[in-house]
């Protein structure tokens, strides 16, 4: 932008959040270097292209590339803003115990280099008083520079916690669209944030603490994840009853204050099924409905499991297709889907009368090596296989005609095809909605 001096940033992590960051930040006309451990993303970066499907991120990282804007490394170099985009996984422990090392090893490589005036900020989700801790251990590594928020001090580098809150397939839009809480660890490190973000953010930025900021982005998903979890609960309740859970929660939301979300088979992707536990495992007596809302959809998948293996039991030697592997609509992400572990649990239990369709998938992943199950397009489902169970509302099985899938028995996880003939009475799990 006119009239802003030129400033040098530096991005950790060039995943589903760093990559599009640095393209963003980029097209901004700010100088990015891209940091990432795995050296092959380095490559496809700096060829101008990309390892993730991503809408319009490969035309944005191709120009930036091309302009010389964006560069890729190993290695975190000198710059002006350090922005840290790395995961916050679970420990191994099966506690879902925060896993902050990857963050802390980054901000470790950001001390290396970091001199007076610089700013980092943080935007992996991660529990309250990390970016605190970030602080600390910079603090430590750095005695030469005086850190924020240390009594008695004016800081020689400004440190904040500003997450995102973009929607995976709409990751460019809302970066730059969406509002954005930037959270200084004092309101003067707030401010040096503010004015890196309004380089490229036409949201609004709204200016916290840290601590806030950081409570903000776990409460924002796990506030849907409790209403998934209430869409959830009503489905395996409307089974129990006999109820088209559909019908009821259509009926439900046209009261003006009420907006129920839609079940599924569970929760998936690496933010809302994660995220809550960051709550959980920072005030475990006080969260109990945080927690709950996890373990029901945690248990909706189990749900389905259980319902499906007894449709296929009911109908011996029928061949059957799970629609979908993808932990949502109309994307390439697998990891951590509970459509692709519904499927694998069939496909271990049931062999070759297993076929998926995932159009956004060349080949099924490793864990159905040696089943039998196979990967087959919707044509060649809607041909050989009698029983359909959908476990992603693709668009492509949404708009598959009713006349075209008049002959299978359908267990429709996710109530795309409402005009599916309901099979007979006597057996439940064909009245299964959700
Ligand atoms: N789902 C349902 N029923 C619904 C809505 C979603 O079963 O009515 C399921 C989806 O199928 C999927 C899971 O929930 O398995 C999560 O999907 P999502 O579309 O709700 O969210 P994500 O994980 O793709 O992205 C979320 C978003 N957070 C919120 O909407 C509060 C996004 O804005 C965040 O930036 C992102 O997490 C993140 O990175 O934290």
């Amino acid at each position: 932008m006119r009239g802003e001096a030129s400033i040098e940033t530096c991005v950790v992590g060039l995943g589903y959040i760093g990559l599009p960051t640095a393209a963003v930040i980029a097209r901004a006309g700010v100088r990015v270097h891209g940091v990432d451990v795995t050296q092959s993303v380095v490559d496809t970066i700096n060829r101008g292209e990309i390892h993730i499907e991503e809408a319009d991120l490969d035309g944005l990282v191709h120009a930036a590339v091309k302009r010389g804007l964006l560069t890729a490394t190993t290695q975190v170099r000198p710059a002006d803003v350090f922005v840290i985009a790395v995961p916050t996984p679970f420990e191994k422990d099966g506690n879902h115990t925060p896993d902050d090392s990857y963050v802390l090893s980054a901000a470790t490589e950001v001390a290396g280099v970091l001199k007076a005036g610089d700013t980092i900020i943080l935007e992996s989700t991660s529990p309250v008083g990390t970016t605190e801790k970030m602080r600390d251990l910079i603090a430590g590594l750095r005695p030469d520079l005086k850190m924020p928020g240390i009594a008695g001090e004016t800081p020689d580098v400004s440190i904040a916690y500003c997450p995102e809150r973009v929607l995976p397939g709409h990751i460019i839009e809302e970066l730059t669209n969406n509002d954005r809480s930037i959270g200084g660890i004092t309101p003067r490190c707030a401010r040096k944030a503010l004015a890196f973000y309004k380089r490229f953010v036409r949201g609004t930025c709204v200016v916290t603490d840290a601590r806030s900021a950081e409570m903000t982005k776990l409460v924002e998903n796990a506030y849907r994840d409790t209403n998934i979890a209430f869409a959830n609960e009503l489905s395996m309740i409307a089974d129990e009853t006999g109820l088209d859970v559909w019908e009821v929660i259509k009926l439900a939301n046209r009261h003006p204050r009420v907006n129920i979300l839609q079940p599924g088979p569970g929760v998936g992707g690496h933010c809302i099924a994660v995220d809550p536990w960051f709550i959980v495992h920072g005030a475990p007596e006080t969260s109990r409905m945080i927690r709950t809302a996890r373990e029901v959809n945690d248990a909706k998948m189990h749900h389905v499991i259980a319902r499906a293996i007894e449709l296929v039991e009911n109908n011996p030697g029928v061949p059957v297709a799970c629609l979908g592997l993808a932990f949502k609509a109309n994307i390439d992400d697998f990891r951590e889907s509970p459509a692709r572990f519904v499927a694998a649990s069939l496909a271990r239990k049931f062999g070759e009368r297993i076929n998926v369709v995932e159009p956004y998938a060349q080949e099924l992943p490793r864990e159905f090596d040696d089943t039998g199950a196979k990967l087959v397009d919707v044509d060649t489902a809607l041909e050989s296989c009698g029983i359909m169970i959908v476990l992603v509302d693709h668009d492509v099985f949404r708009v598959i005609p009713a006349e075209e899938r008049s002959h299978i028995i359908a267990y429709d996880t996710r109530g795309i095809w409402p005009d599916q003939p309901v099979p007979q009475a006597g057996k439940d799990n064909l009245r299964l909605a959700g």
